[in-house]
């Protein structure tokens, strides 16, 4: 049995994500509140803020990650951003080319415009962000850019990461093939409520092994309307890689850690969702091509039927890690 939601989760679906060819977004476009595009590109549909990420997709049929909205979205842009809102939830993105000398201040100051933007918008607490960004392990003065990006980001998100709670978003943060430095995030007139993940130590908490200034982002966010948003998760147990060169380990370890993240996030919130069967959309990073065959053929016998996935060709951002898989999870 089910437990049932309680009552401060009963909420309309204000907004939702879907992967979505052409034709299925061209009816869509007056509820679209921005989109996403991964190698190959889709036509734009309409005025919808969007970026272009330089990720291969490997699935056989190219899709457009699609945030869509319960009522027509307000549109605007400031300081770099594109957004768009409803009542409830803003989306917003940003596309710049890297500049590696000053990437650091880049980061710090386009976080600090994220989080400006959207508190002023009426959207105070930061749901989920995507960091995705070329040559994610270059080294620069010691330190790869990975590292950096952590450094300039734990700046921005300082107030954010008190002690004993954490008020920071779900993330990914990987690597794309060429193309900008992409960001783009929802944030929420309601606070979201932070997972972590028993298995993994939480990674504001990563020792300094794996950079100067630890991750800042939550293992997931639940959402006031009970679903959750989950962040990359791979194959890492307390807070190091597991399985290195094995792919297929490395894929059961992430398995793991996302039921693990998800039993925990039910039984801590009461939310209507107890496994891997209740991810709705999925994004699966892929170090090597020739990886997909195998890794899709066991997802499809762990996954939902009707779950949505989409495979991209990416540079996870520890050199030994071959995968990452994201998602959303909950019942609509
Ligand atoms: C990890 O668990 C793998 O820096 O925003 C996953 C999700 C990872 C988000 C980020 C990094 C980030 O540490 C890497």
């Amino acid at each position: 049995m089910k437990r049932l939601l309680p009552k401060e989760f009963i909420a309309e679906r204000s907004f939702h994500v879907e992967y979505l060819d052409g034709a299925q977004r061209a009816q869509l476009r007056a509820s679209i509140l921005g989109e996403i595009h991964y190698t190959p590109p889709a036509l734009a549909v309409g005025a919808a803020p969007g970026a272009s990420v330089a990720m291969m997709q490997l699935q056989a049929t190219p899709v457009v990650e699609t945030w869509l909205s319960a009522t027509p979205p307000r549109r605007g842009s400031a300081n770099g951003f594109d957004f768009a809102h409803n009542d409830e939830v803003m989306f917003g993105v940003y596309t710049q080319a890297v500049d590696d000398a000053d990437f650091e201040t880049q980061v710090q100051a386009l976080y600090e415009s994220l989080r400006h933007i959207a508190r002023a918008a009426g959207f105070p607490h930061l749901l989920r962000v995507w960091n995705y960004f070329p040559d994610i392990a270059r080294a620069r003065a010691g330190l790869d850019r990975y590292k950096r990006f952590c450094r300039a980001r734990a700046t921005a998100l300082a107030s954010l990461a008190a002690q004993a709670h954490t008020e920071l978003p779900a993330a990914s943060a990987v690597g794309t093939r060429g193309g900008n430095l992409v960001v783009y995030f929802l944030a929420g007139v309601a606070a979201g409520r932070q997972c972590e993940n028993p298995r993994q130590v939480s990674a504001y908490h990563y020792p300094p092994q794996y950079g100067p200034r630890s991750p800042s982002f939550a293992r997931a966010t639940l959402t006031a309307d009970g679903r959750l948003l989950i962040s990359g998760t791979a194959s890492i147990v307390g807070h190091e890689s597991r399985h290195i060169g094995d792919v297929s380990a490395q894929l059961e370890e992430t398995l793991e850690n996302l039921r693990a993240l998800i039993a925990a996030a039910a039984r801590d919130k009461h939310a209507a969702f107890t496994g891997l069967e209740d991810l709705r959309q999925v994004k699966i990073y892929l170090r090597h091509a020739h990886d997909y065959e195998p890794v899709a053929r066991r997802l499809r016998t762990v996954l939902h039927p009707q779950a949505q996935c989409l495979y991209l060709l990416a540079d996870i951002c520890r050199e030994e890690l071959l995968l990452e898989i994201e998602g959303v999870a909950g019942r609509t």
